[in-house]
């Protein structure tokens, strides 16, 4: 199967599966339509799809690309590089067969569950690496014996091509819609985000809140065993995790579970985790719950939970404060690129006090529930990106009080020195003390920048320049 591969796509994910196919001995022709090191484009790939076995395809090619729509018909087998992962994996060092996987997805939170995991695996002694979406191929660390365990990001483009992948404990965090345009539907988003759960050896982890991710869990096909284990911001009934006043609890895995609820961390544990401290944020609590499920359900002692909640700490670009100057606070949240994240980031912040800056890709989603559900948090706001007009529109609508700037794409200069100077006018403007330039987009980046986490250090760097240098200095 692997011995000739057309690897589609030459991002982070394909460089990885083009590297350890290539080291295994594959024959592999790479195409990309704009990396200068591929073979071929996209397009002239589907001339060569009769020279290869199989396809392995990176997240951003849609299903529906000629590439893909030709190789499904010449009968070829697509394949993630996760699923790509999976086939290829080796036994650990010290025997025991391949690391078992577990794996969270979830339109948002699942980074930060994912390094909240790695973290709790960390402080239970085990080799582990926090991978996939995240950053890190999960072809690299599949194919390194000295792992004991992986944390997988999955995202749902990744799910779409992934098979025959059966992760010890999988969890689906939350379903808003995302990426409709990728996926057609926000059916089919659920269908590939449930097949996370396909084949599962220990424990499905849902959210009690979120309806649809319990669904997806009754109509997954589990290995003999599997259990099914929700997380909830209330007291947990039998076979939940969840918090009992300000302390995080097992209901799920403890073997007294149906009389005890075993303490795993408190809040007190998550402090660090309330931005700049005010009150921690319930899906940061969320994430926690599940990241201590999927844990317990590998066999880690609580005692790992809480210390591995108490070292985890934030990566870049998620309600980050950058500076504070002139008694205004600015607040990266780059990482916020669908309508979902953006309304968990505005409402970690006072009634009123927000300059939100927002926009980029739109992705096809509205943005009507957002602006109605948050408009008594913004001072102003400042619109980015080529696809304004759904943002537009639904601040028209819905909060038509509210000063918007838009930032012309066509205009010289870079989009963020305009942003940020527009948001710093308008956060002096206001009349009451006490603003937040908040950039939490809702939307994708790649219309202006390379990534999220480059729209978020354009942001950083902007607002550190307003920072008066100092004359002690
Ligand atoms: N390409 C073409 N023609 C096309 C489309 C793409 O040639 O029509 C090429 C591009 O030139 C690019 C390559 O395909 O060189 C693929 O790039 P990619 O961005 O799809 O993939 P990677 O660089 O491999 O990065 C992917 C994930 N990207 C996406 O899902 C879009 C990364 O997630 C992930 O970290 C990485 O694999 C490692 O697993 C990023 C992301 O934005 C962070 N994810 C989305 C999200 O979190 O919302 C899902």
């Amino acid at each position: 199967m692997t011995d000739r591969v057309l690897v589609a796509g030459l991002g982070v994910s394909g460089r990885a599966a083009r590297d350890v196919l290539s080291a295994r001995g594959s024959t592999v022709l790479t195409a990309d339509d704009r990396a200068e090191d591929a073979d071929l484009t996209l397009s002239a790939a589907v001339d060569r799809l009769g020279d290869v076995d199989l396809v392995v395809v990176s997240p951003g090619i849609r299903p529906a690309h000629p590439l893909l729509v030709a190789a499904r018909a010449a009968g070829l087998p697509v394949w993630s590089e996760v699923e790509l992962a999976w086939q290829l994996r080796v036994d650990r060092a010290g025997g025991d067969g391949p690391a078992p996987w577990l794996a969270v997805t979830g339109t948002n939170g699942k980074t930060t569950t994912v390094e909240m995991l790695a973290s709790i695996l960390t402080a239970a002694g085990e080799r582990t690496a926090a991978v996939g979406n995240v950053g890190t191929p999960v072809v690299l660390a599949a194919t390194d014996p000295t792992l004991d365990v992986l944390a997988v990001e999955l995202s749902s483009f990744q799910l779409h091509h992934t098979h025959t992948m059966a992760a010890e404990a999988a969890a689906v965090l939350n379903l808003a819609a995302d990426h409709l345009d990728w996926h057609g539907s926000m059916d089919a988003y659920a269908a590939d985000k449930g097949r996370i759960f396909a084949g599962v050896e220990r424990a499905c982890v849902y959210n009690t809140a979120d309806r649809t991710t319990e669904d997806l869990v009754r109509e997954a096909d589990v290995a003999d065993g599997a259990i099914a284990v929700g997380f909830t911001l209330s007291t947990p009934g039998l076979g939940q995790v969840g918090l009992v006043e300000d302390v995080l609890v097992d209901r799920g895995f403890t073997a007294d579970r149906r009389t005890h609820a075993a303490e795993l961390a408190t809040f007190a544990d998550l402090r660090h985790l309330a931005p700049g401290g005010s009150a921690l944020a319930p899906h940061t609590v969320q994430n926690a719950l599940a990241a201590a499920a999927l844990a317990l359900a590998h066999g880690v002692a609580p005692v790992a939970v809480r210390d591995g909640l108490r070292a985890y700490r934030p990566g870049a670009h998620r309600i980050a404060t950058v500076a504070e100057v002139d008694g205004v606070r600015w607040v990266d949240d780059s990482k916020a690129t669908n309508a979902h994240a953006a309304a968990a980031s505005l409402a970690a912040f006072a009634p009123g006090s927000v300059v939100w800056i927002a926009g980029g890709l739109a992705k096809g989603a509205d943005f009507d529930d957002l602006v109605a559900g948050r408009r008594d948090r913004l001072r102003a706001v400042v619109l980015i990106g080529v696809d304004a007009d759904p943002l537009t529109q639904a601040l028209a609508r819905h909060a038509p009080q509210v000063p918007v700037v838009r930032i012309d794409p066509g205009d010289t200069g870079t989009v963020m020195t305009r942003a940020v100077q527009e948001a710093r006018r308008l956060a002096a403007d206001a009349a009451t003390p006490g603003a937040t330039v908040l950039l939490a987009p809702a939307c994708a980046s790649m219309d202006q920048f390379s990534s999220y986490a480059e729209r978020g250090e354009a942001f950083a760097a902007e607002v550190r320049a307003l920072v008066p240098a100092d004359p002690a200095r």
